[in-house]
């Protein structure tokens, strides 16, 4: 399965995640959803470099010191093109601001207000759990019109 990478923005309040910076997909894979920033990884990259090289290129900021806080496998049903292993982080560090490109546009949300409607409909069944502090491992696989199949979240806060 190929790897890609994902990367919530965060801020937190007294120690808890309070605001998230999502990003809505411009383009292509995903289009019209809001989630946090990624892509696939390039041969012969490693994936954190992937992550910082895919924030930079999506909403213009530099992270650094990223969590590692999931892994997702994601299985399309009709089309296995798609299938791909999530590498998913979260950082309270960044240099510049989140600016628009032409593949996300980004915004801040409160973490209890998350528009879970418009995002991937895997999310509500873990991203709630990571914003709570929570490492998970998952899978998820999805049918025709991107319908939930099969799902299974495992909280890992060892092993990650
Ligand atoms: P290009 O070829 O530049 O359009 P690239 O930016 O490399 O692609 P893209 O946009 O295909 O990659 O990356 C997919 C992004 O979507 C990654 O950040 C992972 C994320 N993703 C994939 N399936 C997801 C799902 N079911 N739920 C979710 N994020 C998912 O929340």
């Amino acid at each position: 399965m190929k790897n890609s990478t994902l990367l919530f923005l965060v801020k937190k309040t007294d120690g808890k995640i309070t605001e998230v910076c999502l990003a809505m997909k411009k383009r292509g894979f995903g289009i019209g959803r809001w989630n946090g920033v990624g892509g696939k990884v390039e041969d012969g990259e490693s994936i954190k470099d992937a992550t910082i090289r895919e924030a930079k290129e999506e909403i213009g900021i530099t992270a650094s010191d990223l969590q590692k806080v999931g892994e997702i496998a994601f299985s399309f049903k009709f089309k296995p093109d798609y299938n791909q292993l999530v590498h998913i982080y979260i950082t309270e560090s960044w240099e510049g601001e989140p600016i628009e490109s032409e593949e996300m546009s980004p915004a801040w949300y409160k973490a209890d207000e998350l528009p879970y409607t418009t995002m991937w409909p895997d999310d509500i069944f873990w991203l709630p759990k990571v914003l709570d502090g929570e490492k998970i491992k998952a899978g998820f696989t999805f049918g025709e019109q991107e319908t939930i199949l099969e799902q299974k979240v495992e909280i890992d806060n060892g092993g990650l």
